[in-house]
């Protein structure tokens, strides 16, 4: 066990810690300090990122008070503590959100110019830690911040990945992957505690073992281990003195282990021993809604799962805790399907390590444990095989086999000779080979499950898991994402924040619903200038910025369209791409006068999974159509493409802010949320979106004038899908489609290599698997409002302040909210 090394009565033992004065002479001479006595340097001689560094290790003083505080109010409360366990957090860099959280920006921005230094340069100096993909990890990065800022008891618990998600470049238009090392200049953000140590099993075999009493017990012996240390990171609530804990696993090699090879004489087994360990938090997985099928992913969830739950248990509660009351002390959410491993673990704490009957132990695994789902798509589902599962984790799958042992003898006496639907639930699927469908095995052992909209958790109960929903309706709710005001509008848009806060007060911040008391003021012309004007200088910031980092050139005064998120067919860049090629070709061909087009900038951001060819080909003619058509003299002000490499936190930070139009156009029934699509809108983006996810929620709040609504509906889809969908009859009977697509078959975009694009013009004319081209004619239509729409400024800037002030609902404080009272107080 750990706990403190020894007792004193020096008073100053437990605290108060000393903490630097909150003046700009304190945070210079903390500043000072840093440099001497953490870098060893003087100012004099500096880096930059000696300064980068000493700057966020004086931030991180400031917090440190309340972050001691903090924990020890939390060890003595002995209340129910949320632990988040996510494979992924997309955290964005920390120092501005820090200073925010501090209240120190004008005191540190002041120190810094005293000190003869710009504190912007050091900001651009910090990496961002990029270890999550997209959505589900940002999301997980704005339910800390949240859960900190309510002061709700929080771990979130996660990987610690040495190389988070690749940067992306182009060449020749076509992504290319670097690692990712965002370490290597240092991490002042984290503390490592190799005290915490834990060790962690894998592979070998189960010993079952019967006692005088004729009681049995097994025991898993693994034959190989690695132990997983933790780092801590601060999790600041907002001016509130709460600081929570982020604790992410690194994996290493257990000394044992290398020792006993060293001694046997191989030196170079020894090492690589070590490194085989220390891959399983190496990299993190760039995939998105796809498991990848790795044995090593499994590794790396199990890792830290186990990690998790030992610290918790045995690190964390007092020694003499009684595990049966474990529900009154935690609950762990499940971030997706990545940690469900986490139940059988708890399963086999409790009944091998601990000596609990099976019985009991599930009453208690029952009441620790919710599910969220954050998908439709059946491929993002994940399944292990049990040939792999019995292989890393024996102990494990025997509990899983007897977990749904118990639980298809409760469907059958739910539904008495329904070998079908007992077959159908099975947590075990038989084909195409012997797996363990993990969505299955977190619905029979959570005591909730949840979708991310309300549009998902319906489709969830009703679409992906009907025979769960029906045997336990309760066990399904809803909570709708959201996203964090402090971040998003106030650290990322600090112009419209001075706005909001001069028009409404400062309670916004954490208070979103405050926003409703900007309604009036859309119909006030002079705040509606003031309005225009925050996305002027928005606008310009982030030009100003593109030009710099990738050497873009963009009209001020256009309509700024973006479409930023992963690249993937479901989300359909390529309709946007379409729709860009279509404009292009009506202006060249004069089909469109000049002076009727309002002028438009479309700026893409999004990464492809690397193994994702189609993905990587719609990267690659998205350059090449921008390429041409931002060379073409014609279109020069009137239609301008930009597609900035490496789309990050960071970049939407810039990117979200300066936006007129958000691009949200998945095919129905596809994307479970989104997250982006409220940030433009809390940002004043006026949103061209189908009814899917999040979106449905959106329009119904800021009303149907100010949202462009267009597509299928996830039943029309449905049913156009079951009628036979043969997207070549809609290119055959849609002229302006027709023509869009021609020319860009015809090498137009690619120097008259038609090869090159015939893997993207192939698949929308021969499949086309998200209907892309049956919700063309809809887009257009819906895009040529936009345009009319946009051309008048003082109605537009109306529906974008209305965006705004009806937006309330989609910060993450409400999520967290209804987590507390729907499914973590239940
Ligand atoms: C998912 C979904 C998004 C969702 C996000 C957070 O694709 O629609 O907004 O999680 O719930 N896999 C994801 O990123």
């Amino acid at each position: 066990r750990i706990g403190p090394a020894f007792r004193t009565s020096h008073p100053l033992a437990s605290g108060p810690v000393v903490q630097p004065a909150p003046t700009v002479d304190g945070f210079v001479e903390t500043f000072l300090g840093e440099l001497n006595y953490g870098q060893g340097t003087l100012l004099s001689q500096s880096t930059l990122n000696d300064q980068y560094l000493a700057l966020a290790r004086t931030v991180r003083r400031y917090l440190m008070a309340d972050w001691l505080e903090t924990g020890a109010r939390r060890r003595h409360a002995q209340q129910k503590t949320v632990g988040y366990l996510s494979a992924e957090y997309l955290l964005g860099r920390q120092l501005g959100n820090n200073l925010l959280a501090t209240n120190l920006q004008d005191v540190a921005e002041e120190a810094m110019r005293r000190c003869g230094i710009d504190i912007a340069t050091l900001r651009a100096q910090e990496v961002e830690p990029g270890l999550g993909n997209g959505g589900l990890g940002r999301l997980a990065a704005c339910f800390v911040d949240s859960l900190a800022t309510m002061d709700v008891p929080t771990i979130g618990y996660g990987i610690r990945y040495e190389y988070g998600i690749f940067r992306q470049t182009f060449e020749d238009d076509r992504q290319v992957e670097l690692p990712d090392s965002w370490l290597s200049l240092g991490s002042p953000w984290e503390f490592p505690h190799p005290e915490r140590q834990v060790l962690v099993g894998f592979g070998g075999s189960t010993e079952t073992s019967t006692a005088a009493d004729g009681t049995q017990h097994t025991r898993w012996v693994p034959d190989w281990t690695v132990l997983g240390m933790p780092y801590h990171y601060m999790v600041p609530g907002f001016r509130n003195g709460v600081v929570n804990t982020l604790r992410l696993w690194s994996a290493r090699a257990t000394h044992a282990f290398d020792l006993q090879i060293f001694n046997a004489g191989d030196y170079t087994q020894a090492v690589r021993a070590q490194t085989f360990a220390e891959n399983i938090s190496k990299v993190l997985y760039p995939e998105d809604s796809t498991p990848q099928g790795k044995e090593l992913r499994l590794q790396q969830q199990y890792f830290f799962v186990a990690c998790s739950l030992h610290d918790f248990i045995d690190n964390t509660l007092p020694a003499d805790f009684d595990l049966h009351r474990l529900p009154e002390r935690i609950v762990f959410q499940l971030n997706d399907t990545h940690p469900v491993i986490a139940i059988p673990e708890l399963m086999r704490i409790l009944v091998d390590r601990k000596g609990f009957a099976w019985d009991e132990a599930w009453e208690v695994t029952q009441r620790c444990f919710a599910y969220t789902c954050h998908t439709l798509l059946p491929e993002a589902l994940e399944v292990w095989s049990v040939e792999l599962l019995g292989r890393l984790l024996p102990r494990h799958l025997e509990i899983i086999y007897r977990i749904n042992e118990e639980f298809l003898e409760q469907v059958r006496e739910a539904f008495p000779g329904d070998e079908m639907r007992v077959r159908r639930m099975s947590v075990i699927a038989e084909h195409p080979e012997r797996s363990v469908r993990m969505a299955y095995l977190a619905t029979v052992a959570g005591a909730k499950v949840n979708g991310v909209a309300e549009l998902h958790s319906q489709l969830l109960r009703d679409k992906v898991l009907p025979d769960f929903s029906q045997l336990w309706p309760e066990k399904f709710t809803n909570v709708t994402n959201g996203v964090t005001p402090r971040r998003f509008v106030r650290l990322a848009n600090r112009r419209l924040s001075e706005l909001l806060t001069d028009t409404i007060g400062e309670g916004w911040v954490t208070d979103l619903d405050r926003l409703r008391e900007l309604e009036p003021y859309a119909d006030d012309a002079s705040f509606r200038e003031e309005f225009r004007r925050v996305k002027r200088e928005n606008k310009e910031r982030l030009y100003r910025l593109l030009a710099v980092r990738d050497g873009l050139r963009l009209p001020q005064e256009a309509m700024l369209d973006v479409m930023v998120k992963r690249l993937h067919e479901y989300k359909r860049q390529t309709l946007k791409l379409l729709h860009i090629v279509s404009l292009y070709d009506d202006l060249v061909s004069g089909r469109v006068a000049p002076e009727e087009m309002t002028p438009r900038t479309v700026v893409f951001g999004a990464k492809a999974a690397p193994g994702y060819h189609l993905a990587k080909e719609i990267i690659f003619l998205v350059n090449s159509v921008a390429g041409v058509v931002n060379a073409d003299p014609r279109v020069q002000g009137l239609l301008s493409v930009a597609f900035p490499a490496n789309y990050n936190v960071t970049l939407a930070e810039k990117l979200i802010p300066a936006a007129d139009l958000s691009e949200q156009i998945s095919l129905a029934g596809k994307e479970a949320s989104g997250t982006g699509n409220m940030k433009f809108a809390l940002n004043g983006a006026l949103t061209i979106g189908t009814d899917d996810g999040a979106n449905v929620e959106i329009r119904r709040l800021v009303g149907d004038e100010n949202f462009f609504l267009f597509g299928m509906t996830e039943p029309e889809v449905e049913r156009r899908r079951a009628a036979g969908y043969t997207p070549a009859e809609v290119y055959e009977t849609t002229p302006a489609l027709r023509r869009t697509i021609d020319l860009v078959a015809s090498g137009h975009f690619t120097g008259g290599d038609r090869q090159a694009v015939a893997p993207v013009v192939d698949n929308l004319l021969h499949e086309d698997a998200f209907m892309a081209l049956a919700d063309f004619s809809s887009y257009l239509e819906a895009q040529s409002r936009v345009d009319a729409a946009y051309a008048d400024p003082e109605a537009w800037t109306r529906s974008a302040i209305l965006n705004v002030a009806r937006s309330g609902f989609f910060s993450s404080d409400r999520s967290m909210r209804d987590y507390l009272e729907r499914i973590w107080h239940s």
